[in-house]
């Protein structure tokens, strides 16, 4: 890397990890030392049935490689999933903050997220009940600048020196490693009762959030309050949002929990399969600032990560846009290796007093030295930032970089006292001299003391299938929970929130009813309800259950007519190969009835055709697809014989159920298929 003035675009990422990729395909096998390779299949040996000799270094090489393969999994966010793209800002930043990224629109700035779930190992699976982390690097000139996020604005603690605590209470239990990647367990309820700040996030973890449709469907936040520092010195208080272009969208539980039987990839597989299809995932940023001035004029405190800052009192300003368009070429290499931290920053983004982010700024580096082996893993290339570094540090576990000359040290003479560093004014890291005084002292301020107000903002917030999708996430998770004494405290926990939430998971789960007020908070966020988000068709994935038979002029027009709004199907038939219409039109079938399950679409559309509704085995499964997707509140369309399933189900002209006697149906369809689920239909 030179050391002249990196000129960062958004593929300039990408031309620094091309100097490191190989491509095995066509190339003669050989040892790490590069000796050609004569035989991979047997080991050298005394004899045809002799033992193997010592001397086989080809044997020990590649087997003692093979040994050392695995590095520790992340003792959170395990299982996780990375991609490129880049970063490109709306309006300069400029009046508040000088990082280098957030002044010219013009530049466009690399970046790489990992998406992951929190609880489970890394094989666990994608749709478990969990929060969603969400964390961004972003390769600036000025070095890398880290936002590790995830997708609920409040955390479980307020303090780092907690997360071992929380972290040991989910995870599965340490007598029997029981359960894997759930929270509904009784060490996990026992925390929540016994630490109430959880109370707020808990109430996330139970809310649709914990189960996103996608990773294109969530947003992220930063969670903590951090400072914007300008050129002139001048900071303010700010919070980052990721907010899916897509619309914020969730699972339903049942649904969920089949998918990660049926298919524990969903989330991982959706996103590789958009950015290879060029549906691009895009996110706008959007920053809420705070003037110093105002630091006490809530009424909650700003350095509290178990509080958000509700948007209609604190407007989310948008300022840019993300968009994820490469996948990784080799998992392990890029997204295993990938090293977070909140502690890598840029001038102009700096720190607060938030006792949660003090405590992650100790715990990310320590983390990497263990898991990746050593201090260089800066090295890594996913990790290298794109503009050059120097300075005296060397040595370590699989130094790379030759560091040239005789000087490792500061000051010196030998070198002109160089590497030297930069002032301030020049774009030297300043850390903003915010004036502390105090005794050191073990205790919190009083301020982080109203730990459920915000959590019956929530609530309030809630549309009544929202809310009804909480009482049944607390009465399936507290449910599961052994210790009956556990299960009182949890209810009477949330007594203090709202007593008719806390009454009604009590009678599900057999507890006794807990008496008391709830909180006397009556104020909603509008912007919290999924409710409220943004609805569009786009790269929805529609099953279209056809067979023999089918009227293949008409259904190609409207297959036709669901692509053009973005819309993505799979055919669907009772055996693969191809499906054969009226008119010899062949389609090829993607799955058979038994390779895919209607909980892996969006919507479901059925034709038939034939003898369709007479064939036992493809009119049972079609009526499995059907009443499923319709359990799951999802659209579903029929034309032609397809009519008949919903007159045998009773399902024609309920809420998102659309059919073919309508003049356009596509246009119908589309529209059932954009609202994401129907709610307002009775399911039994
Ligand atoms: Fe953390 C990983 C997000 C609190 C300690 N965290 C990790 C990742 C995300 C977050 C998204 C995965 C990064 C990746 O994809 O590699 N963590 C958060 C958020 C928090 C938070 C949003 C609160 C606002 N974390 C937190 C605390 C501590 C940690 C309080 C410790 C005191 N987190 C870690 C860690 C991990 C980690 C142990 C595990 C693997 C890693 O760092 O690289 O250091």
């Amino acid at each position: 890397m030179s050391d002249d003035k990196p000129k960062i675009n958004g593929s300039s990422k990408q031309e620094q990890l091309e100097q490191f990729k190989v491509d095995d395909t066509n190339k003669k096998m050989t040892t790490n030392q590069g000796l050609p390779v004569s035989n991979d299949e047997l080991s050298l040996t005394a004899g045809k049935r002799g033992p193997t000799l010592m001397e086989d270094f080809h044997f020990r090489e590649k087997v003692t490689h093979f040994d050392h393969e695995r590095i520790p999994e992340r003792v959170v966010h395990a299982r996780g999933f990375g991609v490129h793209g880049e970063f490109e800002l709306y309006e300069s930043m400029k009046a508040y903050t000088k990082a280098k990224f957030l002044q010219d629109p013009k530049v466009k700035t690399p970046v790489f997220v990992r998406f992951s779930t929190v609880v489970g190992s890394r094989g666990s699976a994608d749709t478990v009940r969990d929060v969603r982390g969400f964390a961004t690097k972003f390769y600036t000139e000025e070095g890398n600048y880290d936002l590790v996020a995830n997708n609920m604005p409040v955390f479980f603690i307020q303090d780092g020196i907690k997360f071992p605590d929380i972290v040991h209470a989910i995870k599965p239990e340490p007598h029997n490693e029981i359960p894997q990647a759930s929270g509904a367990h009784d060490t996990f309820w026992d925390f929540v009762a016994n630490n109430q700040e959880s109370a707020h996030q808990v109430m996330w973890l139970m809310s649709d959030r914990a189960i996103p449709r996608s990773f294109r469907m969530m947003q992220g936040f930063g969670i903590h309050t951090f400072r914007f520092v300008n050129d002139q010195g001048k900071a303010h208080f700010v919070k980052f949002h990721w907010i899916p272009k897509l619309g914020v969208h969730s699972l339903v539980w049942d649904e969920a929990q089949k998918i990660a039987g049926k298919k524990p990839d969903y989330n991982r597989q959706d996103l590789y399969d958009a950015i290879e299809m060029g549906d691009f995932p895009e996110y706008e940023f959007g920053v809420q600032i705070i003037e110093e001035k105002d630091e006490f004029a809530f009424d909650f405190d700003i350095l509290d990560p178990t509080k958000i800052w509700p948007e209609e009192d604190v407007p989310v300003k948008i300022i840019g846009k993300l968009t994820l368009n490469r996948n990784v070429d080799n998992f392990f290499a890029e997204t295993e290796q990938v090293a977070f931290h909140p502690g890598h920053v840029v001038p102009g983004i700096d720190f607060t007093n938030d006792p949660l982010l003090q405590g992650r700024l100790f715990s990310y580096i320590d983390t990497q030295l263990l898991r990746l082996g050593g201090p260089n893993f800066h090295e890594i290339p996913v990790n290298k930032p794109v503009c050059p570094f120097h300075n005296n540090q060397r040595d370590g576990f699989h130094r790379q970089t030759i560091n040239k000359g005789q000087v490792s040290y500061h000051n010196n003479s030998l070198a002109a006292n160089t590497p030297a560093t930069t002032p301030e004014k020049e774009g030297g890291y300043a850390h903003y001299q915010e004036k502390v005084e105090g005794s050191k002292i073990l205790e919190r301020s009083e301020s982080f003391n109203d730990h459920f107000s915000q959590v019956k903002l929530f609530w309030n917030s809630m549309s009544p299938h929202e809310q009804q999708h909480i009482i049944d996430a607390f009465s399936f998770e507290v449910g599961s929970v052994k210790s009956m004494n556990v299960r009182q405290q949890v209810v009477e926990m949330y007594a203090h929130v709202d007593l008719e939430l806390a009454t009604q998971v009590a009678n599900n789960i057999g507890v006794i009813p807990p008496t008391g007020e709830g909180s006397s908070v009556t104020k909603a966020s509008p912007a919290l309800s999924q409710a409220n988000t943004m609805k569009t068709p786009a790269t929805r994935k529609v099953g279209v259950i056809l067979n023999n038979g089918f009227n293949d002029a008409e259904v190609k027009e409207i297959l036709h007519g669901l692509n053009a709004e973005g819309i993505v199907y799979e055919i669907i038939s009772e055996k693969q190969g191809v499906v054969t219409g009226i008119n010899d039109v062949d389609l090829m079938v993607d799955h058979t009835f038994t390779t895919t399950d209607p909980v892996l679409y969006d919507a479901i559309y059925v034709v038939g055709g034939g003898d369709s509704l007479d064939n036992n085995v493809f009119h049972k499964q079609t009526t499995y697809y059907v009443k499923e997707a319709f359990k799951h509140y999802k659209p579903i369309g029929a034309t032609h014989d397809g009519v008949g399933w919903l007159e045998e189900s009773n399902m024609t002209g309920t809420p998102g159920v659309v059919d073919g006697n309508n003049n356009d149906f596509v246009n119908k369809f589309v529209g059932a298929i954009a609202a994401h689920r129907h709610w307002d239909r009775k399911v039994n």
